[in-house]
Order: structure tokens, then C-alpha cells, then sequence
């Protein structure tokens, strides 16, 4: 018998896993939580059935969402992520000895627990002590906090569901509001390519780039999202995210990295034609120049 694990990507088109075994399904007041064995990507979590993780290819996003602000704030000491409930972000930001806190809000408590249980190559850095959880909503949560972060990592789902509210207008002024005057916001900023997905990344860099004097995109590659093509965005108060990179600075740390380097870095901000005029198209015109 033959077991596989599809997402639609579009109505035309999905991805499809080859499963050993289904390991936990259940639901929590949230949403559907599944973690499936696979010969190709291992272990991987999905939410609703969209997929979150793999083992295979998680450190391509994880590297991605944390050391490039990391590597362009020269003093990182309070951290706030949201969502993130799988670990993965916290597992990263937790090999910076100079971060000294990290707030990690998750809507999801039962996200974690089966992460705990099921996926701790991600799920493995809760017990280090500068990491305080808190189970509930990110949107309520960062409303009465003002110049507290020097970090906010917005670890979230697609904009529908429980991650909607963190695709909203008034969720990137209040990340403003709750970073420090020299604050980073990086989000997950969907896929440039589907129809679908572009809509949403579009109408999430111009909430952005409304709230953020700094607000520039990089991309990935992931094999497991829908086309491989994946977005972050990089807003921010003071630094940018090329011209204050510090390269050498990093690299001294000594991390030892899979996908990250300072030089990919640069790169990562060189976007394709298609997807620079799709982001330009809800840029004011002086961010053109
Ligand atoms: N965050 C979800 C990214 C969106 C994936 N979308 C999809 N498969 N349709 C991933 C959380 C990793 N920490």
C-alpha cells in the first residue's frame, strides 16, 4: 500500500511526499496538527495540511529568518518571536551568546508539546533559560509593548487561519511600536510566484513598507513550499540590511552554518525582475530610486 501527504499548491497543482507513517494527527482549539514519516524529507509537520517543516530542508528557512538580522544589528539583547511554535528560530537565536532574552509567543500550546515529542531536532531549545513561552495570540500580546525588542522574528503561517491577524496593518505598526529605535522585523513573506501567494506577499510588503522607513525582501529556496520560491521581508527603524551588514563580524562568531553566509547575505536581496516589479508596484515612488 502506497501512503503520500499532498498540499494543493494552486488548484491546479500540489506537492506530493511519500509517507512511511503518520506518527500524530489531532486538533487542537486552533487548527488540525499532523507529523507524517517520509523516506525523502524525515520527519515533517503540517498545520491544516499545509506544510510548516521538514527535517530535510528546516534549516534553510531557520538560518534564513535569524542570522540575517542578526548579522546586521551589531547588539541584539531582547528578542521577541512570534509563532515559531516548532522551535526551529528559537533553536538558531539561541547560539548568539550576547542575546540575553527571548520572548517566544505562541497561539498554538499544543503545537509545541507535539513538536516537543515529535520533532526535537527543532524543538530543542525551550529549556535554555533566557527562552520564556507565553500561549497566546501574538496580535494581543505585542499591543502593550512599546521600545521593548531589539529583534521581532514573525515566525508565522500563511495569512489565513490563526495566522491572519499577523499579515494586518495594524499588527506591523504595533511590531513598530514594540521595537526599540534601532529595532529589526523579519517576517515570513510568502512565495512570489502563484497567483495566490503573490497577491498575499504583495499586499504584506505594502502594509510594511507603510509602517517601516526600511523595508527590503530577500529570498529562499525551499523545496517543500509551493515552488520553492519563498520570501522574507526585512523591515527596519535604522539599519540596512545590506549597507550595515557586518560580514566579518559574523563570521568570527565561528556558526557553523548550512545555508547562511554573509556573502548569500548579499545576494539573497537580489531579487528576479518579476518579483522587484511586483514589489515596486506598492512602493512610494521615491523607494524607486
Ligand atoms: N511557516 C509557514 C510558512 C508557510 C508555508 N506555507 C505553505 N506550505 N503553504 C513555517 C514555520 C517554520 N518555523
Amino acid at each position: 500500500m502506497e501512503l503520500w501527504f499532498s498540499e494543493p499548491h494552486t488548484p491546479n497543482v500540489k506537492l506530493s511526499i511519500r509517507v512511511d507513517k503518520q506518527l500524530y494527527s489531532g486538533q487542537s482549539e486552533f487548527q488540525r496538527i499532523d507529523v507524517f514519516e517520509s523516506p525523502e524529507f524525515g520527519r515533517f509537520l503540517t498545520l491544516d495540511g499545509y506544510m510548516m517543516l521538514t527535517e530535510k530542508d528546516e534549516f534553510i528557512y531557520h538560518e534564513m529568518i535569524t542570522h540575517v538580522p542578526m548579522a546586521v544589528h551589531p547588539n541584539v539583547k531582547k528578542v521577541l518571536v512570534i509563532g515559531g511554535g516548532d522551535g526551529g528560530a528559537v533553536r538558531e537565536l539561541i547560539r548568539y551568546e550576547n542575546i540575553e532574552h527571548i520572548d517566544m509567543v505562541e497561539i498554538d500550546e499544543l503545537v509545541v508539546e507535539v513538536c516537543k515529542k515529535y520533532l526535537p531536532q527543532t524543538a530543542c531549545g525551550f529549556g535554555d533559560s533566557r527562552v520564556h513561552l507565553y500561549f497566546e495570540d501574538g496580535l494581543r500580546f505585542i499591543r502593550s509593548k512599546a521600545d521593548e525588542y531589539d529583534l521581532i522574528i514573525v515566525d508565522s503561517t500563511d495569512p489565513f487561519g490563526p495566522g491572519e491577524g499577523l499579515f494586518t496593518k495594524e499588527f506591523y505598526g504595533n511590531c513598530y511600536k514594540a521595537l526599540r529605535e534601532d529595532g529589526i522585523m523579519v517576517n515570513q513573506h510568502e512565495s512570489p510566484f502563484y497567483d495566490g501567494d503573490a497577491t498575499a506577499c504583495k499586499r504584506a510588503h505594502k502594509r510594511i513598507v507603510e509602517s517601516f522607513p526600511i523595508s527590503r525582501v530577500y529570498q529562499v529556496h525551499i523545496p517543500t513550499y509551493p515552488s520553492g520560491h519563498w520570501l522574507f521581508g526585512f523591515a527596519s527603524k535604522k539599519y540596512h540590511p545590506i549597507h550595515d551588514l557586518n560580514g566579518v563580524q559574523w563570521k568570527l562568531l565561528g556558526m557553523d552554518t548550512r545555508y547562511y553566509t554573509p556573502r548569500l547575505h548579499e545576494g539573497a536581496f537580489c531579487l528576479p525582475a518579476y518579483v522587484e516589479k511586483l514589489l515596486r508596484s506598492v512602493e512610494p515612488v521615491s523607494e524607486n530610486l
